[in-house]
This record gives structure tokens, sequence and C-alpha cells, in this order.
């Protein structure tokens, strides 16, 4: 089964759609969980890209195969990491901040978030604060999730909840906000409630903003 991971994680690297859900299909065939498909096999994948952007070994092109492959091979697990728990733990809205076009770990956060029962509403990408503020009003959450992946685009995160404060709705509604620049540390800067580094801490910390 190891060997399946790695070639899980070389079909991200090379962009390989066909391959990945082929793959994909045979690790769940084979009794691989959906979370271990994801944690073994597609995000170390990811993050050898991720390694490879940023010293110039891949390109943009390059990168955006791979995210399709990713896209492609969640599509796969999204039933079974989405099954839910029997729901009825309240609104959450979700999105990734003006700017910003990342999706991958926003869609895995809302998928896992549906698993564990919250009813998501997913306002996409690039969501300005004005957005995110009439989404807040409109289904009136519990929580708002932010994402935002890069340095450029995380004091936009800042401004929606400025924009919630200045419209008299911050209190109604707790905000987590996550990302790789994100930190636990400007959580505290932008008066954000909290900060989770990845798909399943965020399960863990909207449970307990929600108080259950
Ligand atoms: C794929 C990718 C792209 C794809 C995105 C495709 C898509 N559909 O998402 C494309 C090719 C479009 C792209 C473009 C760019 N990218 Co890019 N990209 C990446 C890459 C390689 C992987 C990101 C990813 O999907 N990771 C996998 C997911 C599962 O992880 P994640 O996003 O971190 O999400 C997890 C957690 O962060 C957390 N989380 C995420 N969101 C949320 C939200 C909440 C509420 C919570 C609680 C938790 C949470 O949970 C998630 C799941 O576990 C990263 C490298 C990296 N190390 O992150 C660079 C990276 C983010 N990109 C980078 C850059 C520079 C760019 C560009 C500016 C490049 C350019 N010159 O044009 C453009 C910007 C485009 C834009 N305006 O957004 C830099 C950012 C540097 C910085 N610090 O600002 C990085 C870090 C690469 C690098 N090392 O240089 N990119």
């Amino acid at each position: 089964m190891s060997e399946m991971y790695g070639q899980l994680s070389v079909a991200v690297l090379g962009g390989s759609l066909k391959e990945i859900k082929k793959l994909t299909q045979m690790a769940l065939d084979g009794g691989a969980s959906a979370q271990q498909v994801l944690d073994l096999g597609l995000l170390p994948g990811m993050d050898e890209v991720g390694k490879r952007f940023k010293v110039g070994e891949m390109f943009i092109p390059e990168v955006l195969l791979s995210a399709r492959t990713m896209t492609a091979a969640m599509e796969l697990l999204k039933p079974l990491l989405a099954k839910s728990e029997g729901g009825g733990r309240g609104t959450v809205v979700i999105g990734t901040v003006q700017g910003d076009l990342h999706n991958i770990g926003k869609n895995l956060v809302a998928m896992m978030l549906e698993g564990a029962g919250f009813t998501v509403v997913d306002l996409g990408i690039d969501v300005k604060p004005q957005a995110f503020l009439n989404a807040v009003k409109q289904h009136k959450p519990k929580l708002l999730g932010m994402s935002a992946l890069l340095t450029t685009t995380m004091p936009r995160m800042g401004e929606t909840i400025h924009a919630l404060e200045e419209a008299g709705v911050r209190a109604q509604v707790k905000v987590m906000v996550g990302g790789a620049p994100v930190t636990a540390d400007f959580v505290a800067k932008i008066r954000a409630d909290a900060y989770a580094a990845n798909a399943g801490a965020a399960v863990e910390v909207a449970r307990a903003l929600v108080g259950d």
C-alpha cells in the first residue's frame, strides 16, 4: 500500500489527471481510507510541488496541472470525507480572500466541515470583504472561515473583520482563519477568534468555537 501512496504523490507532482483518478480509486478499493489517500498520497505530492515551485524547478502551468489533479482526486474523496455525522451543527460561511485564487486548502476545510455536520456556504475565491459581510448578514452563520495563501492577501482578512465590526455584526459570528502563511499571532492582530493549521484541526477548532 505504501507504494500506492508514493504513486499518488508522483501523479500529483506530474499533473497526471488520468493516473490520479485511477490510482485514487484503486487505493480506495484496496481498503485505504479517504483520509489516508489524502494525508499519505495527495498532500505529500502537493508539498513537493510547493518546494519545487519555490526554487524555480516548477512553473505556474505545471503547478496548475498539479492543482487540477489534486482537485480531481478530492472529488472522488468528497463523498467519503463529507459523509455527515448527522448535521445540525450550524452554518459556516467560507471563502478565499480578495485577490487570492488558491482554493485547494479552503475546499478541503469545507469538505471536512460538511463531514462534521456543518452546513457550508462556500463563497469561492477572490471574495471581497463586502461579499463576506453580505453573506454573514444573509446566512447568519455561526462561523466565518477565511483562507489566504499569499502574504500579500492576508491583510484582506483584517479588512473583512473591520467591515463586520463597522456593520455591527462582528459579535454574531466567530471568525476562523487559515492558509499556509497565517499564524496564531496574526489571529490576535486582526481580532479573529481562531486559527487552524490544517483541515483536521479546522474541524476541532470549529466545534470548539460553536461550543460543541
Ligand atoms: C497550487 C498553488 C498555486 C495554484 C493554485 C491553484 C488552486 N486551484 O488553488 C496557482 C498556480 C494558481 C498558484 C498561483 C500563484 N501562487 Co501559488 N501555490 C500553490 C502551492 C504549490 C500549493 C497550495 C496548496 O494547494 N496546498 C495544498 C493545500 C491542501 O494546503 P493549504 O492551502 O495550505 O491548506 C491547508 C491549510 O493551510 C489550512 N487552511 C487553508 N485554508 C484555510 C481556511 C481556514 C478557515 C482554516 C481554518 C484553515 C485553512 O487547511 C488546509 C487543508 O489542510 C503553494 C505552495 C505551498 N507550500 O503552499 C504555492 C504558493 C502559495 N503560491 C505562491 C505564489 C507566489 C503564487 C503566485 C503569486 C505566483 C505568480 N507569480 O503568479 C500566484 C498567485 C495567484 C493568486 N492571485 O492567488 C507562494 C506564496 C508566497 C507567499 N508567502 O506569499 C507559494 C507559498 C509558493 C512558494 N513557495 O513560493 N499557486
